[in-house]
């Protein structure tokens, strides 16, 4: 073959990108936002209107990692205890579990603790994710609960060593910053985003935590009782 066939042979050769398939979990109580968050984040689409998930949602979004596709599978499973048999369905096979509680119910915290005991029974290798829904609602309760919550959330992910993010999907704040921080996890790569951490603002912290060589992760096991939120 002469040179220049084999140039132009070259150039008919697709460039083919890796590609890497990353599923993610999303649990925890009923009504905290994790459908919202999971069509915001793919759709970029928010709706006030709830609608109750029947069993588990799955949507798909594709980023780009340098010369790779990542391909995020969201698997986001209803809240309420029925659907509780299919846990396996988000946690199995999730290289990440995002445990989502709405800021403004402490009770969905609370949760959190059986959520991730289970989560944790199926699947002991994923990354867990705290993440503290409706923040845009939080910031208008007194300042005392919101130092009481933001206290309590912090032990729970210092117990889970889950990074924490107070977000909401209602006024885009931190939600691509989650995926970002659970595709660093994943692939112990070093992100450049500022930690927040003080109380009021929109927590983010990640640096010190879901680092792969972890071990002895545990349940939160906070003792903790939060007072009821007033506006
Ligand atoms: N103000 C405010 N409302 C939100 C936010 N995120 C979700 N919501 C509202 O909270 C309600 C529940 O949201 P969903 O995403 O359906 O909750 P879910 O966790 O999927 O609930 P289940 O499917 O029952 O498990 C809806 O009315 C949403 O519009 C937020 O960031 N701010
Ligand atoms: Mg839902």
């Amino acid at each position: 073959m002469v040179a220049s066939e084999e140039h132009e042979k070259h150039q008919q050769i697709p460039f083919v990108r890796n590609q890497v398939d990353i599923q993610v979990g999303l649990v925890g109580d009923a009504q905290v936002g994790k459908t919202s968050l999971m069509v915001k984040y793919v759709q970029n689409i928010f709706d006030e209107e709830y609608t109750q998930t029947l069993g588990v949602n799955f949507l798909k979004r594709k980023v780009n990692l340098r010369s790779t596709d990542i391909v995020f599978s969201l698997m986001d499973l209803g809240g309420q205890r029925e659907f509780i048999n299919m846990l396996p369905l988000a946690a199995v096979g999730s290289a990440a579990i995002i445990f989502l509680f709405d800021l403004t119910r402490p009770e969905t915290l609370e949760s959190v603790k059986e959520w991730y005991r289970q989560a944790y029974g199926l699947n002991n290798q994923a990354i867990p994710i705290l993440v503290g829904t409706k923040y845009d609602l939080f910031i208008d309760l007194d300042e005392e609960y919101q130092r009481q919550v933001s206290k309590t959330a912090l032990d729970y992910s210092e117990v889970m060593d889950a990074p924490l993010v107070f977000c909401s999907t209602a006024k885009s704040i931190n939600i691509q910053k989650i995926f970002k921080i659970a595709l660093a996890k994943i692939f112990s790569l070093t992100l450049t985003i500022s930690e927040i951490k003080d109380t009021g603002d929109p927590i983010l912290l990640y640096k010190r935590f879901g680092s792969k060589l972890s071990k002895n992760k545990s349940s939160p096991s906070s003792s903790t009782k939060l007072k009821t939120p007033r506006a």
